[in-house]
């Protein structure tokens, strides 16, 4: 089973991800997370993202795709992966499909947390005033919504052609959230 968190920054994606990981005993992959471990070792790869994140805008997708290429290659023998933030663009979206094809797998199914701008941006303030996140600034926030909009959101209609894309309120309670998302997924798998 290998399923892709898809939304706006601020969605949930990540919030969600970990508890469906410990529920469904999948791998964990963050985009985010595993640059923001880059750019705090300094390593080059991590300066180089930092210069993008900090702007708001996305890594280039021959780095990104490097680096999941990598990560699916090295954990062929996990029951399946939870994509957090990953793809952000079509030519991700259709790596993604390529390296899982390569062992014999697909996305399973692409759960897309839908949310108001409104509060997309007041929560991602909320956590800059805690993360200390160089990209959850006012400024930042805005290029990232941008972004998501014209290069990110265009995935929707991509996995809504392969029959994939369930439309999941991101809005309520972290509980709330998690509980339509695993009676979609169970009724997925059943
Ligand atoms: P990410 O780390 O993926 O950041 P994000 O989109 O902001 O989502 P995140 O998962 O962190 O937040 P969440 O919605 O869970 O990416 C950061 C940057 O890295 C990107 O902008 C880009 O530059 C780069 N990058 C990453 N992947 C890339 C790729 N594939 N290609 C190119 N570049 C890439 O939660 C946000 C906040 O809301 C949290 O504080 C949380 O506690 C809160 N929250 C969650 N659910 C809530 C709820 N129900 N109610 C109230 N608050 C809630």
């Amino acid at each position: 089973m290998n399923i892709v968190i898809f939304g706006a920054p601020g969605s949930g994606k990540g919030t969600q991800s970990e508890r469906l990981v410990k529920k469904y005993g999948l791998k964990h992959v963050s985009t985010g997370d595993l640059l923001r471990e880059e750019m705090q070792a300094k390593t080059k790869l991590g300066l180089m993202a930092d210069s993008y994140i900090s702007k708001g805008q996305l890594v280039p997708d021959d780095v990104v795709i490097g680096m999941l290429e990598e990560l699916v290659a090295n954990n062929h023998d996990v029951p399946g992966f939870i994509f957090d933030g990953f793809p952000r663009t079509l030519p991700q979206g259709k790596a993604l499909d390529e390296m899982l094809a390569k062992h014999g797998e697909k996305v399973s199914m692409v759960l897309s947390l839908e949310l108001e701008d409104k509060e997309l941006v007041d929560r991602l303030l909320k956590r800059g005033k805690i993360s200390g996140r160089s990209d959850d600034t006012k400024e930042v926030i805005e290029s990232r919504l941008k972004v998501y909009y014209g290069q990110t959101a265009p995935l929707k209609e991509f996995y809504k052609d392969q029959g994939k894309l369930v439309r999941i309120t991101g809005q309520g309670s972290i509980d709330e959230i998690f509980e339509s998302m695993t009676s979609v997924v169970d009724r997925i798998i059943a």
